[in-house]
């Protein structure tokens, strides 16, 4: 079963639908070849630096990878975790089961020629929870080369995001490689079985994961210190928000505390606007009012 693709154009709705349906969507052409050039040259000191470090069983031993401090080696990738329209299916997806969702973890990742296939596996197994309807997270894997099937474009295994059980096994045969060309976007649930495909070709493959988590969820990476305030600092308040810098809730913002002790923060303050436009559990009026749901529809 081919995995859905869209143009950039398409509604969020829309790749929402097939991420409920299918567990994954692609959209081709998300970021521009110039981002994604930049991205590329903002992580190749780091990967050929410090790539082989996060070296094992599962992450591979021809595969480089960076994720500590991503945001502070490649700023340019905030166009990627703060893009409008991942934003848009994220809120679809975990605002109907949070307040404020955040970055759970962002890699930088290359294979490289001669690497085996990784093992089949869903990302949101770290969190020991398994309630039917309740997706914890989504990923999203950024094409930073064309990902052909040669090249070890990530496997995907449709549907499997309907088999909610750890012990409940979909059959991982009927994987799909995630064939897009370099600018793509494959959406996937936090739920669907998937991993980085056999690079069979002469040419590395890259590309950027980031994911996002329900909000009171511990993110799989402490993007807060990761990118600590002066890094965090370059960046607009919603991606800032995502990387933790904000209360979980309808709470104050942490710039409020830091109001007084940290002169930058003063300058910079948070959006509040941001925070009505994703919608919150405990503000359902000032939602359904932003819908067009009249008064009367509301009682
Ligand atoms: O590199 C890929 O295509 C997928 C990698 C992945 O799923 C992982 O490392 O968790």
């Amino acid at each position: 079963m081919p995995i859905a693709r869209f143009e950039p154009t398409a509604s969020a709705g829309a790749i929402v639908d097939a991420l409920q349906r299918d567990g994954a969507a692609i959209v081709t052409g998300l970021a521009t070849p110039a981002t994604v050039d930049t991205i590329r040259t903002e992580l190749r000191p780091h990967l050929d630096a410090r790539g082989l470090e996060t070296e094992s069983d599962f992450n591979g031993s021809r595969t480089l990878r960076v994720y500590s401090s991503l945001l502070g080696l490649a700023p340019t990738a905030a166009m990627l975790v703060d893009h409008d329209l991942v934003i848009a299916v994220a809120n679809e997806v975990l605002l109907p089961h949070c307040a404020t969702y955040q970055v759970g973890s962002l890699t930088g990742i290359e294979i490289l020629p001669g690497e085996g296939a990784q093992a089949l596996h869903r990302d949101d197994s770290l969190y020991p929870i398994e309630i039917s309807g309740l997706e914890l997270q989504i990923g999203v894997m950024w094409a930073l080369d064309d990902f052909t099937e040669e090249n070890g474009a990530t496997r995907v295994v449709p549907k499997s995001h309907r088999f909610l059980r750890s012990w409940h096994l979909p059959g991982l045969d009927g994987w799909e490689s995630a064939v897009m060309p370099k600018g793509s976007a494959l959406f996937y649930l936090g739920s669907t079985w998937h991993g980085g495909g056999a690079n069979d070709s002469d040419d590395p493959r890259m590309g950027l994961i980031n994911t996002y988590s329900l909000g009171w969820l511990r993110q799989e990476a402490n993007q807060y210190l990761e990118m600590p305030p002066e890094v965090a600092l370059q960046f607009g308040p919603r991606l800032r928000a995502l990387l933790g810098y904000t209360a979980h809730g309808a709470g104050d913002d942490l710039i409020g505390k830091f109001r007084g002790e940290c002169a930058a923060w003063v300058d910079t303050p948070p959006e509040p606007a941001w925070r009505d436009d994703r919608g919150q559990v405990g503000n359902a009026v000032d939602v359904r009012a932003q819908a067009g749901v009249g008064a009367k529809d509301r009682d």
